[in-house]
């Protein structure tokens, strides 16, 4: 892997980016996964790499609905292992009856272990998904292929880095979507019942300390949300920031581009 000093302002993305490229390279990540990744960062910019008092809500209520519901789902494909799977092992033992399901678009038996493997190295207990035992009535693609303990017996299904063709399927047969997703255009996002528009780490992260708040269970219970509103608000804040501009130079950039052996040097982008 590349070394990346820790004193890079940006880290933290490269330090991601690296270990993403490494897990594609093994098979685990989808080539396309790395595509997704960059469109997710791109989105986490305009956002501002931070959960917005929206996003936290959302956050809050999708808690609410993991905690009443009877047989809580998450759906875990290359990208979340990759990025999240210590996080999703949180959250199962914040939630004990939280299936853990492998689903995935690209989907290969190898890719199927290699992300079970992940998972249980993390922690995460009873992963489903690597048999197919149902399927997800018209659905074109792999990720029709579900367990029937998991996906398709769920009443709540968490779905982070989803497509909408899957999570409009789900919601056909009567299951409350929770989706977490940085693109409040996507049809994701658009569809499902509970847009959570932040970043997957994050968003986990704090929905596993917000399970762990002590209120009553209602099993069964799944108070409105309004998923217009957030995606407003997703969208208000993305638009709000590219107005505004940039409110703090990176280090080293100067006020104006600088004149260097007679050419024009700009600083240097971080990515
Ligand atoms: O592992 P597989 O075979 O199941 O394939 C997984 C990918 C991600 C390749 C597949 O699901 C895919 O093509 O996804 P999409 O349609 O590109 O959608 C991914 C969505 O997740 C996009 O809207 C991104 O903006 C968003 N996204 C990417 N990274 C993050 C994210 N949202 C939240 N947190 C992220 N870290």
């Amino acid at each position: 892997m590349t070394r990346i000093s820790p004193r890079h302002p940006r880290y933290r993305s490269l330090r991601t980016r690296a270990t993403l490229a490494e897990l594609a390279r093994s098979g685990l990540v989808a080539p396309e996964g790395l595509i997704a990744h960059g469109r997710g960062e791109a989105f986490d910019y305009f956002l501002g790499e931070r959960t917005t008092p929206s996003a936290r809500r959302a956050i809050r209520a999708a808690a609410r609905w993991l905690v009443n519901a009877r047989t809580p789902v998450i759906s875990v494909n290359g990208n979340v292992a990759a990025l999240a799977a210590p996080e999703v092992a949180r959250l199962q033992r914040a939630v004990p009856s939280l299936r853990v399901e492998v689903n995935l678009f690209h989907r290969t038996p190898t890719r199927v272990r290699q992300i079970a493997h992940l998972l249980e190295a993390a922690g995460v207990r009873d992963v489903l998904g690597l048999v197919a035992t149902g399927r997800i009535p018209g659905l074109p693609s792999d990720r029709a292929i579900v367990d029937r303990r998991g996906i398709l017996a769920a009443d709540v299904c968490l779905v982070p880095l989803e497509d909408g063709d899957r999570t409009l399927a789900l919601r056909r047969l009567g299951k409350k979507v929770i989706a977490i997703d940085l693109n409040p255009l996507s049809r994701t996002a658009e569809t499902a019942d509970l847009p959570i528009i932040d970043e997957l780490t994050r968003a986990l992260t704090q929905m596993a300390v917000e399970v762990g708040r002590p209120r009553p269970r209602r099993a069964g219970e799944f108070p409105p949300f309004d998923a217009t509103g957030a995606l407003r608000a997703a969208r208000r804040t993305m638009s709000r920031r590219l107005a505004a501009g940039p409110r703090r130079r990176a280090p080293g950039r100067s006020a104006s581009p600088r004149r260097v052996r007679g050419t024009t040097r700009r600083s240097r982008r971080t990515p």
